[in-house]
């Protein structure tokens, strides 16, 4: 069977969506780091319909940071690929052509640095996941040069060889010194990952990364660079074997890595740029003032619902949320988390319109479309607790109220940590702290097993020596340990959760 490409477009069925413009002349104006899923079904489909709109110089250049795997699908395809929304009933298939160049910083990092400094380019985004920033954990409000964490290997590197980046910051900063030395205008960089104030915290670490390097770039960066914060929102699972063969069929050609998702899709953007920008809100993105509530919404709600049956579900052998959140008692316990323990503890700016969009998220969760694995949405843990569930622990302590089904959560993620299901299976855990993490969760007593977990400061912060938490933490691992998640939920998420214990 043919392969998508240019060649193959025009006989595509006339059913399926393809870019109005032409993509092979499309010129370059941004650069995206982090070229996975996510990006696909996202900024690149609102990007692709600015330019089917008549919006021009917009189409990107994708880098891979490290594997060549996206680079090596689509370059035979020309930068298209499939587009599927799945509302779990029907599936419609639309080709995006915004992707225009494909690099791979690991193999071609001063490609990288050109691209960014070209006088053409006009914004960078970022979807390069938690982990991928180089940041220590200190919070929003701390000193530039402690948000940095100059020891991470590939921070370190890059302070070291500045010429050959590998990391997010340091090809970033590299390109951004030789924008400033050519005296070309500013850039706009747009943070698109689950972080709080991502844009500040950016701004942050590339001042940080320039402080050491002592470049004398500083005040360029603080006056020509705007990195306004943003939020982002579409659940776009990976790519397997049954989503190629959807697209193969839907689309009659190959397409090495298509990308599935939901209908909904939403994309806040905090309205300051450096430059132009293309009418996105045609597109239904908001540009507004201050982006947190925005944020705070979708991390403590979404995220948060998303990470409980994650760590819930893997030791118990659940592959995927929709088959989580059918079962009656799981949908009750995320239900009375958000409405008893999460809602209460939100800024009352937000209060009004949460129980609405926690409609809309159970609707999502239950999309039989996209078989979204826990195992995905479980990884990283170490990076996702603090901003999903932790954040909600604190607000809570602070007004007296419930954190009884949330330690439950913190409870969940040692035992997912553990890499040992409820049949007795190993599995492999993913997180970047893993090494460290692992030994302690698998400590045999729940107790010791907390108050070791609770010592890696770097996750628990000001919450490390918290009796209380500690407390109601340790007494949930045990059950989980003794009875598996499933009865767990069932019988002890509401009861126990009434003791009011806080
Ligand atoms: C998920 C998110 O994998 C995860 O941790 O919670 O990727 C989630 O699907 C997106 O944030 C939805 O916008």
């Amino acid at each position: 069977m043919k392969r998508l490409s240019a060649a193959t477009l025009a006989q595509l069925p006339g059913q399926v969506l393809r870019p109005a413009y032409e993509p092979r002349s499309a010129a370059i104006g941004v650069v995206h780091l982090g070229v996975g899923n996510f990006f696909r079904a996202h900024q690149a489909a609102y990007l692709d319909e600015a330019m089917n709109d008549g919006a021009t110089g917009w189409g990107v250049c994708g880098v891979s940071l490290r594997a060549p795997g996206t680079r090596d699908a689509l370059a035979p395809q020309d930068g298209y690929y499939t587009l599927i929304e799945s509302d779990g009933g029907t599936a419609r298939a639309r080709v995006i052509g915004s992707l225009r160049e494909l690099l791979v910083a690991h193999e071609q990092p001063q490609s990288v640095v050109s691209r960014i400094a070209d006088p053409a380019t006009r914004w960078v985004t970022l979807t390069i996941t938690e982990k991928g920033y180089g940041h220590s954990g200190a919070p929003a409000g701390a000193e530039p040069a402690a948000r940095l964490d100059a020891t991470h290997p590939d921070i370190a590197h890059d302070l070291a060889h500045p010429d050959q980046p590998r990391s997010a910051v340091g090809l970033l900063h590299a390109a951004l010194l030789q924008r400033h030395r050519a005296r070309l205008g500013g850039l706009t960089v747009l943070s698109c990952d689950n972080l709080s104030c991502n844009g500040d915290l950016l701004r942050d670490l590339l001042l940080a990364f320039d402080r050491i390097r002592n470049t004398g770039a500083h005040g360029w960066i603080v006056d020509e660079v705007c990195l306004p914060n943003t939020m982002v929102d579409r659940i776009v699972p990976r790519t397997g074997q049954a989503e190629r063969a959807l697209a193969e069929e839907l689309l009659g050609v190959t397409d090495a890595w298509p990308v599935i998702t939901e209908p909904f899709r939403q994309w806040v953007i905090e309205d300051r740029f450096a430059g132009p920008r293309p009418a996105l809100e045609q597109s239904g993105v908001q540009f507004v003032r201050d982006v947190r509530p925005y944020e705070t919404m979708k991390l403590r709600l979404l995220n948060a619902a998303h990470s409980t049956m994650a760590w819930l579900a893997v030791p118990a052998g659940i592959a995927t949320v929709d088959q989580a959140i059918a079962t009656p008692a799981w949908r009750d316990f995320i239900q009375a988390m958000w409405r008893e323990e999460i809602i209460p503890g939100l800024d009352a700016d937000v209060v009004e319109a949460a129980p609405a969009y926690c409609d809309s998220l159970l609707a999502r969760f239950a999309n039989p479309g996209l078989a979204h694995l826990t195992a995905q949405i479980a990884m990283d843990g170490s990076q996702k607790l603090p901003l999903r569930i932790l954040s909600s622990i604190r607000a809570n302590l602070l007004r007296n109220l419930p954190i009884d089904r949330l330690s439950l959560v913190v409870a969940a993620w040692i035992r997912y940590l553990e890499g040992i299901d409820e049949q007795g299976r190993a599995y492999a855990p993913d997180d970047p702290l893993l090494p460290q993490l692992q030994p302690l969760a698998r400590e045999r007593n729940a107790g010791a097993a907390v108050r070791g977990m609770f010592t890696d400061i770097a996750v628990f912060g000001d919450l490390a020596g918290n009796q209380i938490l500690a407390g109601r933490t340790a007494h949930w691992l045990a059950r989980l340990r003794q009875s598996g998640s499933r009865d767990v939920v069932a019988h002890d998420g509401l009861r126990d959760g009434l003791s009011g214990a806080h």
